[in-house]
């Protein structure tokens, strides 16, 4: 046996273990080079998990398609094994971890038979940050290893900063496909059986176990298991936050420059905002991230916000030049697409790129596609994987260890009435009910009926690992915190309001910069505003909207607050809330009953 890349007796050990347990035919310990990356993506062609490009179009790129029943996030087979039911709240599946880890044991039982173990050091976070985790991540999945080196810091300089004393957290992953000896292998094994996909949280040692996917959120264990699960739970206990996010910077003609950091469900637009063009003259939009923020108290009293990603794993259908010029911009070359369509010269296509589509192609199912064949040709949840550094208006901050100063957070989901394009918190306490209360009509990005009104506080509902009732009172801490005495001010927004016709009020994409506009000279105390039932309006006239052709009853729509639509939203809330039983915060209850006052 070569020498070990590590000295680290802890890590050595735990691989050992793995090995033992999962029975691969070999064992790699990835070092994240160039020359790796190729021979994986070569292996991946040879048996059919990739595709590779037209060169000249698009170089170093290629297209994966998944198994069909392996396409999102499976929430209902995701567990929170604490030690306690009570701790994991109403919002998480949880699980006995004694008895999980049994479960666990035996499905992993020669799981990797025919198959390599790869060992992935990652971190999430610059590695000379002091907040920055380091994972490891074993998996028996070539198309995990080559999307984790994009959406991570990934390889030996990671070992290297791990030490032979440092910490790691143990993500250890399956697609659960072993192979007999002699059978031939599928371009997407997985466990087709969802009854039998397990994506597992250990909080208390901290470790993650996943089984049978390997799709997103379910096999790259960096993202939403440790940077949000995990790393929410670490954050409680360590006094910092970490959430589901984007992290933008907004400049002023002037060259005023605000941070902002924003919360909204999975594929309600969060990539497109983060990098925006704005359709304001003289404005930019810079991107720091566009899924997960990690925040702490600085020592001038505001809050620091730290992207713990490398690169963006995007919903690709509706992505075009309308929607997000700089998201096309990234995908020009280095970049994974799942589940998109291949045209026959070699290039990809999904609905709403804004192109025409090709006469034919490979759908992502990989069948024969026509545009008039009556099917969609990607996958609703197909996604790209591409370089945060491939980011046109990347901002030059973007992995400043330390984080970015936040000035204002915003909360929002997709929703068709009541709720009004933007409205600000009174305070914070009122903001944490905002973003409490916060509820989205549901996506493709998660395996559910699609379109239904579902709560997602803060948009954390898949992400939180303990109980949400906590998780409210850690924020609501914020407000009350000796050194946090500068916090960003709170809005709501929702860009998804419709007419009775049933057409969007609100255009959208680089139009948002009007409201983005509003919201920074609030927080520089320039910015008008009106009192109503709900929080603060902009007042008339203070949104600018300036050369855009918008009807004044569709304005007057976008911002009207119906005290009977509220009625019934504060009592829907209120009927949520309840849920969370004696962990509901006060402040909460509180700002509740005030609402319903200031409405009756
Ligand atoms: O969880 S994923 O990373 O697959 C994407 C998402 O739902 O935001
Ligand atoms: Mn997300």
């Amino acid at each position: 046996m070569s020498a070990l890349p590590t000295a680290n007796r802890k890590l050595i050990e735990w691989v050992e273990q793995a090995a033992k347990l999962c029975k691969p035919d070999r064992v790699h310990w990835c070092d994240g080079s160039e020359a790796e990356n190729a021979a994986l993506c070569e292996l991946m062609v040879k048996g059919g998990t990739f595709t590779k490009l037209d060169e000249a179009k698009r170089p170093n790129c290629y297209v994966a398609r998944s198994h069909p029943s392996d396409v999102a996030r499976v929430e209902d087979r995701t567990f929170i094994c604490c030690e306690r039911e009570e701790d994991a709240g109403p919002t998480n599946h949880w699980a006995d971890p004694v008895e999980m880890k049994k479960t666990l044991e035996g499905l992993f039982d020669g799981c990797m038979a025919g198959r390599t173990l790869y060992v992935i050091p990652f971190s999430m976070g610059p590695l000379e940050s002091p907040i920055r985790k380091i994972g490891i991540e074993i998996t028996d999945s070539a198309y995990v290893v080559v999307n984790m080196r994009i959406m991570t810091r990934m390889g030996q300089a990671v070992l290297d900063n791990l030490g032979p004393d440092g910490d790691f957290i143990p993500c250890l992953h399956s697609v659960g496909a072993p192979l007999k000896p002699g059978q031939q292998d599928v371009p997407w094994p997985c466990e087709p059986d969802p009854a039998k996909k397990y994506i597992v949280h250990f909080p208390s040692e901290p470790s993650i176990w996943s089984y049978g996917s390997g799709y997103g959120g379910n096999a790259l264990l960096g993202k939403k298991c440790l940077a949000l699960r995990i790393a929410s739970c670490v954050a409680k206990r360590e006094g910092w936050l970490a959430e589901h996010m984007l992290i933008l910077r907004l400049t002023s003609p002037e060259g005023e420059k605000h941070y902002v950091a924003a919360a909204f469900p999975s594929a309600c637009g969060k990539t497109n905002l983060a990098m925006m063009k704005p359709s304001l003259p003289g404005w930019q939009v810079h991107c720091v991230g566009d899924d997960i923020a990690w925040m702490r108290v600085g020592d001038d009293g505001r809050l620091y916000a730290m992207n713990p990603e490398t690169g963006f794993f995007g919903v690709a259908p509706g992505t075009s030049e309308q929607s997000n010029p700089n998201a096309l911009a990234c995908l020009d070359k280095n970049c994974v697409f799942t589940n998109v369509v291949l045209t026959p010269d070699g290039d990809i296509w999904w609905e709403d790129m804004g192109v025409p589509p090709p006469a034919k192609g490979l759908d992502w199912k990989g069948e024969e596609w026509t545009p008039d064949c009556g099917r969609k040709g990607a996958h609703p949840n197909a996604r790209f994987t591409a370089p945060a550094a491939q980011c046109p208006v990347i901002d030059p901050e973007w992995q400043n260890p330390a984080g970015v100063p936040i000035s204002a957070f915003l909360f929002g989901g997709r929703r068709a009435a009541t709720v009004p394009l933007v409205a600000e918190a009174f305070d914070w306490q009122h903001g944490v009910f905002m973003g409490a209360s916060a509820g989205s009509e549901t996506t493709a990005a998660a395996l559910h009926q699609a379109g239904v009104l579902r709560r997602d506080p803060f948009a954390m509902l898949p992400f939180c690992g303990y109980h949400i009732g906590d998780y409210l009172a850690h924020w609501l801490q914020f407000g009350k915190h000796p050194k946090a005495d500068k916090l960003p001010k709170v809005f709501f927004v929702n860009w998804f309001r419709k007419a009775e016709d049933g057409r969007w009020l609100w255009p959208g994409f680089g139009e948002n910069s009007r409201v983005l506009k509003w919201v920074c000279e609030r927080v520089s105390g320039k910015g008008k505003a009106v009192e109503s039932p709900i929080g603060l309006l902009p007042a008339p006239d203070a949104l600018d909207l300036s050369g855009l052709d918008l009807p004044a009853e569709d304005m007057a729509e976008l911002l009207k607050v119906d005290r009977e639509e509220w009625k019934k939203e504060a009592a829907d809330a209120e009927e949520y809330f309840h849920k969370f039983g004696a962990k509901l915060p006060p402040a909460i209850e509180q700002e509740l009953q005030a609402l319903k006052k200031r409405l009756a």
